[in-house]
């Protein structure tokens, strides 16, 4: 009888189940776990540093291609990418807010090696032209994030203007195939988590103590509160507003794609059954079909606010209390990664690491709550795909009035 495969989901448990007990195990000795098992995490965090960089750039880049169709379908894409962003950056403003509301519950963890010089205050005016690249490789030579975003921004709507009211397309397929390749390549690193999880978590908990434990388990109730305000409060605003459905039968019916998500950790994974979903809740096939894969691609409400929400853990494991020009940076950077952030379990973490580069905070910080990441994709992912439905349902309800009121005039006119 074929040995049924262990899920990702069950390997990462049980590295997490590990690490706790042998970083409990280690508290006497924690050098042991520091000089030891510590290098393996590290390696698995250089990996997550090295595939970010050209995944962002190229994800970006094809995320802005896959909106050619916008084009075409006009208002539809508009409204979807207003809508998308504007949520986004509402969901990225909630994390922070309930980061920094509850900041003070989060036990100081005492990183022991990680230090972290605090980079002299910049002025907002400094982080905005900072942004800008004044170099085509340095960007990547400094893994500087904000500045590759650009860059991808950039060459994304110049390969989308090259073919636009030209005679001659021509084919971009090139750009997915490199995205692909870096997807792929992430997907790998994605799949040593059971290996990171256990090497960064061990260590972390033998050098604290399991008073850590308490600190994650804090930092994972601020997030899913800060993802239970943003799905029940933004989408039930929004659809009730917009799509004139009431909250009740939106989460009714989006229940199956919301446990789905749950489950799955993977917004690419739920798009069939949100697809059904939406359609029950009257979406039109033609606009869920373009919104859905759309939003599971450049959408990601639920990643920002845990990009919020780490962001100020991992600072306050530092003493690092963050300036407001560093949180509309993050702002900025979380809105702006979320197009580049891939639908699939982990990548919300890997993007982490860009996040905090753009404030200045050391990457080895995702070591403190990597161990635990499984436990925040599964609600991120979930608002995720809820915030796409949303979409979905709101801009198939505006455009079905649109047309009803240019079909009344049409009559009117007659
Ligand atoms: N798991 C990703 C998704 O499928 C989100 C993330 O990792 O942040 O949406």
């Amino acid at each position: 009888m074929k040995k049924k495969k262990l899920s990702l989901s069950a390997k990462i448990f049980i590295a997490l189940v590990l690490g706790i007990i042998a970083g409990i195990a280690f508290t006497a000795k924690p050098e042991i776990a520091t000089t030891y098992i510590k290098p393996f995490g590290t390696i698995f965090l250089n990996l997550v540093k090295w595939v970010v960089g050209p995944l962002v750039f190229f994800s970006i880049m094809s995320g802005v291609l896959s909106m050619k169709d916008i084009k075409k379908v006009g208002s539809i894409g508009i409204k979807t990418v207003l809508y998308y962003m504007c949520t986004t950056a509402l969901a990225i403003t909630i994390g922070l807010v309930f980061a920094n509301l509850f900041k003070g519950i989060f036990t100081v963890v005492e990183t022991t090696d990680l230090t972290y010089e605090a980079s002299s205050s910049v002025s907002f005016m400094d982080t905005l032209v900072g942004i800008f690249p004044s170099n085509f490789v340095q960007p990547f030579v400094e893994a500087n994030m904000l500045q590759i975003i650009v860059a991808s921004l950039i060459i994304g709507f110049a390969l989308l203007l090259i073919n636009d009211n030209s005679e001659k397309q021509r084919d971009f397929s090139l750009v997915d195939t490199i995205n692909d390749i870096f997807l792929k390549a992430m997907e790998m690193i994605i799949n040593l988590s059971p290996i990171g999880v256990f090497c960064l978590l061990c260590p972390v908990v033998a050098e604290n103590g399991p008073a850590v434990l308490g600190s994650l388990a804090k930092v994972l109730l601020v997030a899913y509160l800060a993802y239970l305000i943003h799905m029940i409060v933004v989408y039930s605003a929004t659809v009730s507003t917009f799509a004139k459905i009431s909250p009740l039968k939106f989460f009714k019916e989006m229940l199956p794609a919301i446990m789905f998500s749950f489950s799955s950790a993977s917004s690419v994974g739920t798009l069939p059954i949100n697809m059904e979903c939406t359609e029950k809740l009257g979406a039109d096939k033609d606009v869920s079909s373009f919104i859905l894969p759309l939003g599971a691609t450049i959408n990601m409400d639920g990643t920002a606010i845990y990009q919020g929400v780490c962001s100020i853990f991992i600072a306050a494991c530092y003493g690092v209390n963050l300036t407001l020009p560093q949180m509309l940076t993050i702002v900025l950077t979380a809105t702006l990664a979320s197009i580049g952030t891939a639908g699939v379990p982990g990548a919300g973490m890997v993007m982490l690491a860009m996040v905090l580069q753009a404030v200045g905070l050391p990457v080895e910080g995702i070591a403190l709550v990597a161990g635990v990441d499984r436990i925040f994709d599964m609600g991120r992912t979930t608002v995720n795909i809820t915030g796409d439905a949303s979409c979905a349902v709101i801009v198939s309800a505006l455009e079905r009035r649109k047309k009803e009121r240019k079909l009344a005039k049409e009559l009117a006119s007659n």
